[in-house]
């Protein structure tokens, strides 16, 4: 049966390493994650096997595999509060998503928006795999009986699905087979878009790179990003992300970083230029990214380390992933080895 209820509730989350990560991603997602780690169970992951959807080089991949952990741990995730690594680590995932395959219906599949997006820009020859990713992503959610799941609004379907799932199944094999998961919105949930087309939201594979702030970038890097970022024809500072897209995106960014009520920002530039928003939005990145790029620059001068972690957490995230599919097993009928 699912494991019992611990006393607290299990968190799952994870950022594909297609490409360098993005301010978005730490905003985003990251930045929450620490705060999580205190209240939930938390398990932490980057996802290569679902970065692999898209073709990616495989050193690229591999150092981008890297650097998203390192930046995850100097970020502050606390290696001994949460369980963190890499997903094609645990073949438990692959494992219980094609037992998810034949459970999942083409009809829904088919209704995913983010398939519909992904595949209108992926050419002639689809791959499978992007047809079938929320069926590994509902793997990787029901492997650890996670309760939470916290998603913004473009992965809202993809738990939903996941928790039809859940419930399917539990209806043919018993209602303990796995722990229907809900989505989480954190209280505070950043949503930072693209500082050069400020209606789309800032992505690590954003066509231009202009837009994207890299949590990898340099000082001068950053600067010059923020000095060409895009704004309006008017002149007030003020949030209004229908008619100010551009000024609202920076004022977010300083309020996710600060904790400054937007109010309160608004109020400080008051009378001020964007030029003035645009410098001190810089400054504030770079303070806040200075710190983190640092600590994961040491992190991934030492792989041996680096490797040592993610053995520990393939171990730790392996064990719980294992129970899990066995008693799925058993259910379906398969022999036990
Ligand atoms: N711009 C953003 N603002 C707030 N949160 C963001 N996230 C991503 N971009 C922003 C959050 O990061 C987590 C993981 O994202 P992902 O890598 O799994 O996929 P994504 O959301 O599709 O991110 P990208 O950068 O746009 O990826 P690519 O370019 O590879 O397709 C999620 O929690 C997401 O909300």
């Amino acid at each position: 049966m699912a494991t019992p209820a611990p006393s607290k509730k299990v968190i799952l989350s994870g950022i594909q390493p297609t490409n360098r990560l993005t301010l978005g991603n730490y905003l985003g997602a990251i930045k929450n994650w620490v705060k999580l780690q205190k209240d939930f169970h938390c398990h932490y992951m980057a996802v290569d096997l679902h970065a692999y959807t898209v073709r990616q080089d495989p050193e690229a991949l591999r150092n981008n595999t890297y650097t998203a952990i390192a930046i995850y741990i100097a970020s502050g995730i606390d290696l001994e509060h949460c369980t963190l690594f890499v997903q094609s680590h645990i073949p438990q995932h692959a494992q219980l998503a094609w037992l998810l395959n034949c459970n999942g219906y083409m009809g829904e599949l088919s209704r995913m928006t983010q398939y519909k997006d992904k595949s209108s820009k992926a050419g002639a020859n689809i791959p499978v795999g992007l047809f079938t990713y929320p069926l590994l992503m509902a793997a990787d959610i029901l492997l650890y009986d996670t309760h939470l799941v916290p998603v913004g609004d473009d992965q809202k379907q993809h738990v939903e699905l996941t928790r039809d799932l859940a419930q399917r199944m539990n209806g043919l094999y018993g209602d303990d087979t796995f722990v229907v998961p809900e989505p989480y919105i954190p209280p505070v949930a950043a949503r930072v878009m693209d500082l050069l087309s400020p209606t789309n939201k800032m992505s690590k594979s954003a066509v231009n790179e202009n837009g994207s702030i890299f949590l990898t970038d340099s000082p001068t890097d950053i600067e010059k990003k923020f000095k060409r970022a895009e704004t309006d024809s008017g002149k007030e500072i003020r949030h209004d992300r229908q008619n100010k897209p551009g000024v609202s995106n920076l004022i977010d960014i300083q309020a996710a970083i600060t904790g400054e009520s937007i109010a309160a920002i608004e109020a400080r530039y008051d009378g001020k230029m964007y030029g003035h928003l645009k410098v001190e939005t810089a400054e504030i990145v770079k303070q806040e990214l200075g710190p983190i790029q640092k600590h994961a620059q040491e992190l991934l001068a030492d792989k041996t380390e680096l490797d040592r972690i993610l053995k520990q957490g393939a171990e730790k995230a392996r064990a719980k992933a294992e129970v899990t599919l066995r008693r799925v097993h058993e259910r379906i009928g398969f022999i036990m080895s």
